[in-house]
């Protein structure tokens, strides 16, 4: 089974959502909100410890019946059950999508190829438990006998935003180890955290799903001929542990078989978190927890999964993104989490959602008449209030913004608290309300609102709560590829800037620059001086 290749501007639905945003396009929030005051009464959606408040939004119950309308005429529905069955639904790259399969409670076989890939999971998750255990109680030793202190990650991209994202998130859950993420190619990257380190006492990480990205085989050869100025060629074993799908490629790097966690093609680097990548992520907190960051988003997928359309967050989020971006020309979302512990969520998202989604050919094959992927931005509040705020108040975009906030502060600093979430209610009610012109009002401080936004209250900042709302991210952007119609699982952009470098590297390192269009010949000029 493939997914259906259904035009969505080419349906019923999108008709009539057309017509519909004719008469939407005027509308304005304040005047639903006074028209019936149980609004949100109606339009959030509350799931164990989440709470979604979608009535800040320019949409009525009929923009919500015909969005449902254009999911069902795309049959997302049958799609949601490919997409946690194992169909080949990365079609251009002929692989499964199955991150969801890592965190699945279910006993049924999951089958790609024929093969049960639950066993597989099982075993490495085990392997992860037995060293993380190892690590954090320091019965592994480095060469010198000493305990480990520090974890070095090496990976880019896919390989390094989820667990670099992950270990800030749960910092609060955090053991001794001290955890770093090495990615840039900067070779002052590198340098920087080798001052900070000692061999002695650390382990180092290595992540490639494919073994063959220049970022991290530089980075890692590099620390590795830096380990070997002090240690010897035998106390690799003991410091170098790989995770990756190429066996071979990792043990010619000289890596111990026993030393390699597997992953496998099913598991999309922007979506390995919660394979052996998330390796870092176990040491610094602990195996228990990242097994409940998995519980966390096995929950969202069962939600994902199971709930009706109209009570169910990723895809009611989904649509009404899709409601912005395609009838409003909404270009960008922010996500701004009241929470400086998901400082790094945003960027973890943006990769996500914009390496997903910025596809231009459906999935028939042919360019796409409408516009698919959002430009995704933010920064925790209440800094992004002192920053960036102004434009989405006053500005003459329209930026649908996620608002996402918890009830508890970790270490219960009340005071904090109140008036973290006091600037976190305000925003929102104030996008909405706007400040009226009024007689003597200057012009300047008028604000229109009408501005949509969504509330996420969640509990507690927790492993399985974070689980669960990276979760619904991703089921989010899944949602929204569909009905683009696009295949969201490929990266050919991401694959062919590791193409290209290579070629300018020869013309620099032999300093015979090849052709290439006049601009790129005179730069390469002036570097080589
Ligand atoms: C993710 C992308 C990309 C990838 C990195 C690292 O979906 O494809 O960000 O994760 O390029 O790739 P490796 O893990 O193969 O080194």
């Amino acid at each position: 089974m493939s997914l259906p290749t259904i035009n969505p501007t080419q349906t019923a639905a999108w008709q009539k959502l057309q017509a519909h945003f004719e008469l939407m396009k005027e509308q304005q929030m304040q005047v639903l909100f006074a028209a019936d005051p149980t609004r949100a009464e109606k339009m959030h959606i509350e799931w164990q410890d989440f709470l979604l408040d979608y009535s800040k939004n320019i949409a009525t119950e009929e923009t919500f019946a015909l969005l449902q309308e254009l999911a069902n005429e795309v049959d997302l529905k049958s799609a949601i059950e490919q997409y946690f069955g194992g169909g080949l639904i990365n079609q251009t790259e002929n692989r499964a999508v199955l991150h969801t399969a890592l965190r699945s409670k279910q006993t049924e076989p999951i089958l790609v190829d024929g093969q049960d890939v639950l066993p597989e999971i099982a075993a490495v998750k085990a392997k992860m438990k037995a060293f993380s255990d190892r690590i954090i109680s320091g019965a592994h030793t480095g060469y010198t006998g000493k305990a480990i202190t520090d974890v070095v990650n090496i990976g880019i991209g896919g390989s390094d935003l989820g667990p670099a994202m992950m270990v800030e998130a749960l910092k609060f859950y955090k053991n001794q180890l001290s955890v770093h993420f090495i990615s840039n190619i900067d070779g002052d990257h590198v340098q920087e955290l080798l001052k900070r380190i000692d061999p002695e006492t650390t382990l180092f990480v290595i992540v490639s799903k494919t073994f063959t990205t220049q970022e991290t085989l530089t980075n890692a050869q590099t620390i590795r001929t830096w380990f070997l100025q002090s240690a010897s060629e035998q106390d690799v074993a003991k410091h170098f542990v790989a995770v990756s799908t190429n066996l071979q490629k990792v043990q010619e790097f000289g890596i111990a078989p026993e030393n390699i966690f597997p992953m496998w093609d099913w598991v999309g680097g922007r979506f390995s978190l919660w394979s052996a990548v998330g390796l870092s992520v176990s040491l610094a907190v602990g195996y228990d927890n990242f097994e409940q960051l998995l519980d966390g988003a096995h929950d969202m997928d069962v939600h994902f999964r199971t709930a009706p359309f109209e009570q169910n967050m990723p895809v009611v989020m989904a649509l009404l993104s899709i409601w912005y971006n395609n009838f409003y020309g909404a270009q960008t979302e922010a996500i701004i989490p009241y929470n400086q512990y998901l400082q790094k969520l945003v960027p973890y998202l943006q990769q996500g959602i914009m390496e997903s989604n910025g596809k231009r050919v459906g999935r028939d094959g042919k360019p796409v008449s409408y516009q698919t992927g959002t430009i995704i931005w933010g920064e925790p509040g209440t800094n992004s209030q002192h920053a960036f705020f102004q434009l989405i108040h006053q500005g003459t975009k329209l930026i649908p913004t996620d608002f996402i906030g918890f009830k508890q502060a970790l270490y219960g600093n009340k005071d904090h608290q109140d008036k973290l979430m006091s600037n976190f209610f305000a925003q929102t009610e104030a996008l909405l309300m706007g400040r009226p012109e009024t007689s003597g009002l200057s012009p300047f401080k008028v604000f229109t609102g009408n501005k949509p936004t969504n509330t996420l209250l969640i509990d507690k900042l927790t492993p399985a709560s974070v689980g669960a709302l990276v979760a619904l991210y991703e089921h989010k952007l899944f949602v929204q590829g569909i009905i683009w119609n696009i295949y969201s699982y490929d990266q050919w952009g991401v694959e062919l800037g590791k193409v290209l470098a290579n070629s300018i590297l020869t013309d620099i390192e032999t300093g015979q620059i090849a052709a290439h269009d006049a601009s790129t010949t005179f730069l390469l000029n002036k570097y080589l001086g």
